[in-house]
């Protein structure tokens, strides 16, 4: 058909982000067992029983431990769930995101 060729823009450049990952970080506390903490971390972090106890005792000796690394969506998704399975409980669990 004439008239209709479409002229190609050559300078347009292409770049791709690799999509940004997130901490999802536990913090200690004086009141959530230590049990309830290694089953969040098998549940809903999906770790084995051993690294999850490593992460809790690093966060009870330290103060804060990586719970797993994620999207942002998936990140938050897995703190919610923590957190409002804490409450549910009646503990006070706390947890943070922080870009890598
Ligand atoms: N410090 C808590 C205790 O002695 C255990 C604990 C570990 C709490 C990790 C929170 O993110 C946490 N029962």
């Amino acid at each position: 058909m004439a008239g209709t060729d479409i002229q190609l823009d050559e300078k347009i450049k292409v770049t791709v982000q690799e999509p940004k990952r997130w901490k999802v970080i536990l913090l200690n506390d004086d009141a959530t067992p230590m049990d309830f903490v290694v089953g969040v971390l098998v549940e809903i972090f999906k770790h084995t029983d051993t690294t999850a106890r490593d992460i809790m005792i690093t966060v009870h000796e330290t103060g804060a431990g990586i719970a797993g690394v994620y999207s942002f969506e998936i990140a938050e998704a897995k703190a919610v769930e923590s957190t409002q399975l804490a409450r549910a409980n009646g503990f006070p669990l706390q947890i943070k995101l922080e870009e890598e």
